[in-house]
């Protein structure tokens, strides 16, 4: 900034003089106008009217001026900067319009486009299935167990009381991978033909009380058709604590069926046998289409039921006392009960699936309508 000058004359102040001045502006507007878009024009402002612009600094050399002068220098440095403004301010305005006609091109979505996105995928019902039985337990307690499916003839069968002539150790009902077991005891190998060994495992493993679900597959020689295919999946449940009867497994079969069927469901036992429970049970589920009205009811029949009011679920009984020994759990102390039963046969009827072999091919045609659960 020049000194104070009492006689000083504004137009001969380099800074001040008419034609500079507007030199300065024109300098503005035309950077202004030649700025192609918003980050371009706001540095061109910062040139044009930022603290060391020449306009800015021409209005510093006014505080110089003698009193007489001022207002003439002030005036002229002021209309300049108020025409500076305005022209930022409208080509401000018009690179904003742009921009914002350029996104709203940009960013169109045409919804009227044919989709070509590839379908989402979704887990195979047999799958969600097996987990919503399994979250049941889950919720009440029950651990969620898993073991092998290529299995030691040992706990596939021995474990669990099946004698060595029991029919199911045949070649023509079990897929061996070694064995079977020989004349001097040694285990053969097998596909697992049911989830029950995992509850020779994990008594084993686990110290008394033992609460464990266990899905999985399972494998039999028996050939595919409408109502059998030779991989299926089963759903095991054990309980072993003191004191348990067969009415806590009565009440955990009828707590299952109706957190999965609705609150009026019921169970019923029919005498059964297996070798690892003692007294056996086939499991029945009141019917839940026709809840039981269909039974001698020729006007309506049910087709889920076949008229009968009951679904045969499974196999259910007390642990056999032989088993609890051969997994080390003394009997004298503690008691046990078991079920399990087809996850193919459950989603069959709670589905009216007709065909089992409709689970297995993979077309999706089938899986599409159990919906996107994932
Ligand atoms: C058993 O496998 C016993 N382990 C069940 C059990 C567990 C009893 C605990 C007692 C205590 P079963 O052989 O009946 O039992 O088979 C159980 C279920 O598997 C049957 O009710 C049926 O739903 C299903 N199942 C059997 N074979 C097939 C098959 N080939 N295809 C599809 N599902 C099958």
């Amino acid at each position: 900034m020049s000194a104070p000058n009492k006689s000083y004359d504004p137009v001969e102040v380099e800074a001040l003089k008419p034609e500079e001045i507007e030199r300065m502006r024109d300098e503005a507007l035309a950077a202004f106008a030649a700025a192609g878009d918003l980050d371009a024009l706001q540095e061109a402002k910062v040139a044009h009217t930022g603290g060391t612009s020449p306009l800015a600094l021409a209005n510093r050399e006014i505080g110089a001026l003698p009193p007489h002068a001022k207002a003439e220098a002030g005036k002229r440095v002021g209309q300049a900067r108020g025409a500076v403004n305005k022209a930022f301010a409208a080509r401000q305005t018009e690179l904003e319009a742009e921009r914002d006609a350029r996104v709203l091109v940009e960013e169109a979505v045409d919804v009227t486009l044919p989709h070509d996105r590839v379908p989402a995928g979704a887990r195979h019902p047999l799958t969600t299935m097996m987990e919503r039985v399994a979250d049941v337990f889950v919720s009440m307690g029950y651990e969620v167990a898993e073991g092998p499916e290529v299995e030691a003839e040992w706990f596939n069968f021995d474990a669990l009381n099946f004698g060595p002539d029991h029919p199911a150790r045949q070649m023509q009902d079990t897929f061996f991978v070694e064995g079977p077991t020989g004349d001097h005891g040694e285990s053969g190998v097998v596909l697992r033909t049911h989830t029950s060994p995992v509850q020779a495992r994990a008594m084993l493993d686990r110290e008394p009380p033992v609460y464990i679900v266990c899905p999985g597959r399972v494998y039999r020689t028996d050939e595919l058709d409408a109502t059998h295919t030779p991989v299926f999946h089963q759903i095991e449940l054990l309980a072993i604590d003191e004191g348990l009867t067969m009415a806590d497994l009565k009440g955990t079969l009828d707590h299952m069926v109706q957190s999965l069927f609705g609150s009026d469901m019921k169970t019923r036992l029919r005498p059964n046998y297996f070798p690892f429970t003692e007294p056996s049970a086939e499991m029945d589920m009141l019917c839940y289409v026709c809840k039981g009205e269909s039974v001698g009811n020729p006007d309506r029949p049910c087709r889920t039921c076949s008229s009968e009011g009951w679904i045969e679920l499974g196999g259910c009984g007390m642990v056999n006392p032989r088993v609890l020994v051969a997994c080390g759990v003394d009997p004298q102390k503690y008691s046990g009960f078991a079920f399990g039963f087809g996850i193919e046969r459950m989603l069959m009827f709670r589905h009216n699936v007709e065909d089992m072999r409709d689970m297995v091919e993979g077309d999706v045609r089938f899986t599409r309508p159990f919906g996107m659960e994932i």
